[in-house]
């Protein structure tokens, strides 16, 4: 029987075991089911923009696991990985260039990294940039993409769901892909239709942003090209003269066309484990296996990207009902789309979930889960609270006002974590409010500088932090301070007792008419979206019914507005004639936003 071409197209390296470090493939495993294939990831040829970044130095090497016999997909297709895709036929990872950088780091518009490292030179969308002065120098790929004589291109590689990859050439020609420059001029709107909240659009196309610099620029249009949704198609190719499914590198004119590989998802089955969710909240299921933690967000078919808040796209803090267990953890998103983390309970006894998140198109939402882990109850470990760290305790607490808990921050090596000096969580007894609050300090991050993780704080570290609070009625409340002292985080827990609201006379203003009015909720600012008409001075009327935890300042930062909006009140803030555009609102913390149109939508 002919071998497969999955165990016998490898490179191998020519360099001796007793080399540390060797380009190509070092060793491929047949077994029943699968090809294993062993490397350290690099190779001597250059493969161009498309190959991988250096691997990280934990990294020894790799063993690629590929199904010998690649199925489609039953059901849903499985999103492809957010770091390797598939393997090159030298060993080196075919790697996803459309989910390590986004506008803002908001993980809403996704870089096509592949366009924004050349300079038209390579790819159909890439463009002379101030910023780009190395473009990257055309590799193997790019010398790939001019066909000629009817040749058929070499297979470069096989994706993990076991499909092959083929160069761009077949012998009726170049494959074009179906993906196509949407028709935009603003980017409010996802290919989906998923419309943006305020605050997550990204920014206009222009000379800066031109169509194609964002992956979500793109729309698979059905027929436009030779390929489909996945970028491949069944043919026969010299490999497989009875014809296979198989990946092609698209190109345009001769040039690297997006999504260039893989798109989104596979066509084939990969890893697919089955979700079975214990528990479900609103959109969101948990399941428990373990100490494994799965969740899946749906809306309706399970959310991918989940807007970066504080450096990540999923919060979720763990707390024991009897207030002295606590944990934050960030799950990740899996190719099924479902969020997962690890986390083994310290005690046996019952356990609150708090999955914080933003949906992109939606407002923060925080969903809670109630957990029972079985067993005798043992005492909780103590925990201290280190010297150098206070809560200021010299004014009373009372419920429902507006509350600011100072707590003095003398630790060594203070450093940012996720984003902030500091995070607070407040719980009161009994698990019977949760309150997620950070600094009213300036973030010791620049916003443009939000996606680079190793970044150097703006500034010296502070020795004081406040945040803001409403504790929504009288009783214990445990709190964690969260901050990061010389690489280490710390979880500084602390006790207070709130007092009795005490009463007070509402005070009522009256609105004029045609005024916009706005409610802040828990939800946010409802409408979070308001239009008002260009040229004509207009009123805003915000009413802070509720005691949402970032609610007690409005800022509208264009037109340096920030004003104080007590419980409870309404706020009249009078505007001056405005020419058309968008003008950004948001709480004080920036955890709601609000946007002003004036003039009519685009779009
Ligand atoms: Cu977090």
């Amino acid at each position: 029987m002919l071998a497969q071409p999955v165990s016998t197209v490898w490179i191998r390296t020519q360099l001796p075991a007793n080399v540390s470090r060797r380009p190509d493939v070092h060793a491929v495993e047949v077994t029943e089911r699968e090809v294993v294939v062993r490397s350290h990831g690099f190779s001597l040829a250059p493969l161009g923009l498309l190959a991988s970044p250096p691997a990280p130095p934990a990294v020894t090497g790799y063993a690629f696991r590929i199904p010998r016999q690649p199925q489609p997909a039953a059901g849903r297709h499985a999103h492809v990985p957010s770091d390797a895709t598939g393997v090159f036929v030298n060993g080196v990872p075919v790697y996803n260039h459309f989910e390590a950088a986004s506008y803002r780091g908001q993980n809403l518009w996704h870089y096509d990294l592949v366009a924004r490292n050349d300079d038209g030179t390579s790819t159909v969308a890439g463009r002379k940039r101030a910023d780009l002065t190395h473009p990257t120098a055309p590799g193997l790929l790019e010398r790939l993409a001019v066909c000629a004589g009817g040749k058929h291109s070499p297979l470069i590689g096989f994706a993990f769901d076991g499909y092959p990859i083929y160069g761009p050439c077949t012998t009726q020609g170049p494959v074009r892909s179906g993906y196509r420059l949407r028709d935009i001029t603003v980017r409010e709107v996802w290919p989906d239709g998923t419309v943006m909240a305020p605050g997550q659009a990204g920014p206009p196309v222009s000379d800066e942003y031109p169509l194609g610099t964002f992956v979500e620029d793109y729309v698979y249009v059905a027929g436009a090209g030779a390929l489909d949704r996945y970028n491949g198609r069944f043919a026969a190719t010299p490999e497989y003269p009875q014809g296979t499914y198989a990946y092609y590198l698209s190109t345009e004119g001769g040039k690297l066309a997006f999504p260039y590989l893989l798109a989104h998802e596979y066509q084939g089955e990969y890893a697919s484990e089955t979700f079975r969710p214990s528990a479900t909240a609103g959109i969101v299921s948990l399941e428990k296996k373990n100490d494994s933690l799965r969740f899946q967000i749906d809306s309706p078919t399970p959310i991918r990207y989940l807007e970066f808040v504080h450096e990540r796209p999923l919060h979720l803090l763990i707390i024991s009902e009897d207030l002295q267990d606590f944990a934050h953890l960030h799950p990740e998103v899996n190719p099924q789309g479902t969020w997962e983390t690890t986390y083994s309970f310290p005690r046996p006894g019952r356990y609150r979930l708090y999955a914080d998140f933003t949906p992109p198109g939606g407002a923060q939402r925080v969903t809670q889960f109630d957990l029972l882990i079985p067993g005798k109850p043992t005492r909780p470990a103590k925990a201290s609270i280190p010297a150098g760290v206070e809560l200021d305790r010299t004014r009373p607490w009372r419920a429902g006002e507006d509350t600011q808990l100072r707590f003095t921050l003398n630790l060594p090596g203070l450093e940012p974590y996720l984003g902030a000096w500091a995070h607070v969580v407040i719980v009161g007894e009994g698990l019977s409010s949760f309150l997620h609050a950070h600094p009213l300090e300036a973030s010791p991050i620049a916003p443009s500088e939000a996606h680079i993780h190793t970044r150097e704080a703006l500034g010296p570290p502070p020795r004081e932090v406040s945040v803001a609070a409403v504790l929504p009625r009288a009783g214990r409340y445990k709190l964690w301070l969260q901050t990061q002292s010389a690489g280490t985080v710390l979880a500084i827990p602390f006790e207070i007792e709130v007092s009795a609201a005490q009463a007070k006379t509402p005070v009522s203003t009256v609105i004029p008419p045609g005024a916009i009015r706005v409610q802040v909720t828990p939800e946010g600012f409802v409408p979070a979206r308001v239009t008002a008409p260009p040229g004509k001075a207009f009123t805003l009327a915000l009413t802070r019914s509720s005691a949402p935890n970032c609610g007690n300042t409005i800022v509208i930062p264009a037109l340096g507005i920030s004003r104080d909006l007590p419980l409870g009140a309404t706020i009249l803030i009078e505007l001056p004639p405005h020419a058309q555009g968008a003008l950004s609102f948001s709480c004080g913390m920036g955890m709601y936003r609000g946007s002003l149109v004036i003039g009519s939508e685009k779009n």
